[in-house]
């Protein structure tokens, strides 16, 4: 028995609500599960980058469109465990470690492992975003101390397939399985303003919702528009609209952590408040997201002082 809505019906009545009803509402279930005015920060580095093979249509590392972006080797561990300390120094508590792959080779997972291994004895959450993982290596992942790992739905599976052709929708709900039967926590969410329609802003939430038990975080990005992606000169999505996404995220998914994501660089600080307002409660915190930029710590700080929003505390090194 589910009290959140998750029929697409019922996702689609959450976004047809006046602004004020949705937000009120979003509140309401934010407040019964959360501290409002408490966020979590999680900190992106990318491990590996470029010469990805898949032809995601959003993705600048795809080595299929025009971004010019060179395929760049693993990185090697002193210089992650640098990145993770600077990270835990400025506050964040989970360390997010992504790869430009398909999917892992075993031999391009043994360098992960280590990583995984140093960046938790930091004290710090880990969680990793490799792509497609065959059977055995999220038990891999899990045996080295990962906390999550991030695998998005991306959009509605009526949509999907105007953006990626290389993998399908099953090949994604496979690996989230994988991941939960490893026991590790799932991190999986979509990008929103990829010229979907709103029916299919409400069909990736009633897929996210669907998922059972639901992912612990929900990454809902805003796409970011990147020359020389097929995707670069799609039309921006009403901010309002995406506040509106935030909201029936939230109530769609009530116990998750919702993180306001990609796009934040663009974004107003009052626009974030309203997402804020609308039950987001995590945010990548770092001046870089994988390849792209992310607003300066120093301008987070600010906005939370601002508004009151007091950091997720720290787990004891
Ligand atoms: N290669 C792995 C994979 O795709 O599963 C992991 C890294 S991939 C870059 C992680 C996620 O970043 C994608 O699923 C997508 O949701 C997000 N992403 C990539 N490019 C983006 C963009 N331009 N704007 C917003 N989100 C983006
Ligand atoms: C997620 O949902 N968003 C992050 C993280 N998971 C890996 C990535 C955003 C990438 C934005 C484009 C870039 O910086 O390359
Ligand atoms: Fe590759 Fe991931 Fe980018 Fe798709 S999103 S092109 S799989 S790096």
């Amino acid at each position: 028995m589910h009290e959140s809505p998750r029929s697409a019906a019922a996702v689609a009545a959450l976004f047809e609500l006046p602004f004020a009803d949705l937000l009120y509402q979003a509140q309401m279930v934010h407040r019964a599960h959360f501290d409002p005015n408490r966020v979590q920060l999680s900190t992106l580095l990318s491990i590996k980058t470029g010469g990805c093979p898949e032809d995601c249509g959003y993705c600048p590392q795809s080595r299929r469109h025009g971004t010019a972006m060179a395929d760049e080797p693993i990185m090697d561990l002193p210089s992650v465990l640098e990145a993770a300390r600077r990270a835990r120094a400025a506050g964040a508590t989970r360390f997010c470690m992504g790869a430009a792959w398909r999917g892992p080779k075993q031999k391009d997972l043994e360098p992960v492992l280590a990583m995984v291994r140093e960046v938790k004895a930091l004290g710090l959450e880990t969680c990793a975003t490799l792509g497609l993982l065959r059977d055995g290596q999220a038990e891999q992942l899990k045996d080295a101390g990962l906390d999550y790992y991030n695998h998005n739905l991306d959009s509605a599976p009526e949509f999907y397939g105007e953006v990626i052709t290389t993998r399908d929708y099953q090949d994604r709900l496979d690996t989230l399985g994988r991941v939960r039967s490893a026991g590790l926590n799932v991190c999986c969410g979509g990008i929103v303003g990829m010229g979907e329609a709103r029916s299919q802003r409400v069909g990736l939430i009633a897929q996210l919702a669907a998922l059972e038990p639901q992912p612990e975080s929900v990454p809902i990005n805003l796409l970011v528009r990147v020359e020389g992606t097929p995707l670069a000169d799609v039309q921006a999505l009403d901010p309002l609209e995406f506040v509106r996404t935030v909201a029936v995220a939230r109530i769609c998914l009530p116990k998750s952590h919702v993180r306001l994501s990609a796009g934040r660089e663009a974004m107003s600080d009052e626009l974030q408040a309203l997402c804020f307002l609308a039950g987001a409660n995590s945010i990548f915190y770092g001046d870089r997201l994988l390849t792209t930029g992310n607003p300066e710590a120093d301008r987070d700080r600010a906005l939370f002082e601002r508004l009151g929003i007091t950091p997720a505390q720290a787990v004891a090194p």
